[in-house]
């Protein structure tokens, strides 16, 4: 049995199979650990929506700005962009109950050391208090606040401060967990996308700010792309930019890529 986390699929549905068959994934034996952004840009979001779904008893899967935008455009608080490219899903026959499992996925999944996140956390943040973050939003998520909060999501965002209350603390913890790449000291969320080293100044990395124990397992970051390091392991290697879809073993380090479309 082999745990496997893989990063932003998007919608590569194809490149995701020949991924599977590289690292011999076998349902019922192997777990999958998706870093979240299954969806969206890619070719083939639909059919890799439903394939995480028929599996899921052997995926678990934390919610990215992707999916939060298909949920939020579903209930058209948000328009649909340029590059969006998963309107199959909205009208296959099967569109409720794939939004609706998707509503109910976490934003934060761990496993002892081991704590996976779409972006990011804030400087001040422990793991602790992310998964207690997480849980809030996602029982906001599974309840009557749904809607107020995705219709929340888009425009000005809170920094996140523990004197937030209601809905904009989970939007400003929203914000973290699955747009964050950059921040300045105070942890406040920038739309910075480039690499690291030319980040502006001020800013850093997220997780140059605070070194905590374990590692943190994330995606969202193409420009800064596949790395493991001491206390995060990066693995949106930008598989829909053309470049490579990266797993990596949860239980030795291995890894496996394969090319993007
Ligand atoms: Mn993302």
């Amino acid at each position: 049995m082999r745990t496997w986390a893989i990063g932003d699929i998007q919608g590569c549905f194809t490149v995701f199979q020949s991924l599977l068959t590289k690292i011999d994934f076998k349902a019922g034996r192997d777990q999958l650990w998706l870093a979240g952004d299954v969806i969206n840009r890619g070719p083939e979001s639909l059919e890799m929506l439903r394939w995480v779904v028929r599996h899921q008893a052997d995926v678990r899967m934390v919610l990215g700005n992707h999916e939060l935008h298909v949920l939020a455009q579903a209930r058209g608080f948000d328009k649909v962009k340029r590059r969006d490219t998963f309107q199959p899903i909205l009208v296959a026959p099967d569109r409720d109950a794939l939004l609706s499992w998707l509503q109910r996925r976490p934003l934060l999944v761990r496993r002892g050391e081991m704590t996976m996140v779409h972006a990011g956390l804030a400087p001040s943040w422990s793991v602790d208090l992310a998964a207690q973050l997480a849980a809030e939003i996602e029982a906001t998520l599974r309840g009557p606040g749904a809607d107020a909060l995705l219709s929340r999501l888009r425009g000005d965002v809170p920094t996140w401060t523990p004197s937030l209350r209601g809905i904009e603390r989970q939007v400003a913890a929203v914000a973290v967990l699955t747009r964050m790449r950059t921040c300045a000291a105070d942890g406040a969320v920038t739309d910075y996308v480039g690499p690291p080293e030319s980040c502006p100044s001020g800013q850093q990395p997220w997780h140059a700010w605070t070194r905590r124990p374990g590692t943190v397992i994330f995606g969202h970051w193409a420009a800064y792309g596949y790395h493991v390091r001491p206390g995060h392991v990066s693995l949106d290697s930008g598989a829909v930019w053309g470049r490579q879809l990266t797993a990596w073993c949860l239980e030795d380090g291995t890894t496996a890529q394969v090319p993007g479309v």
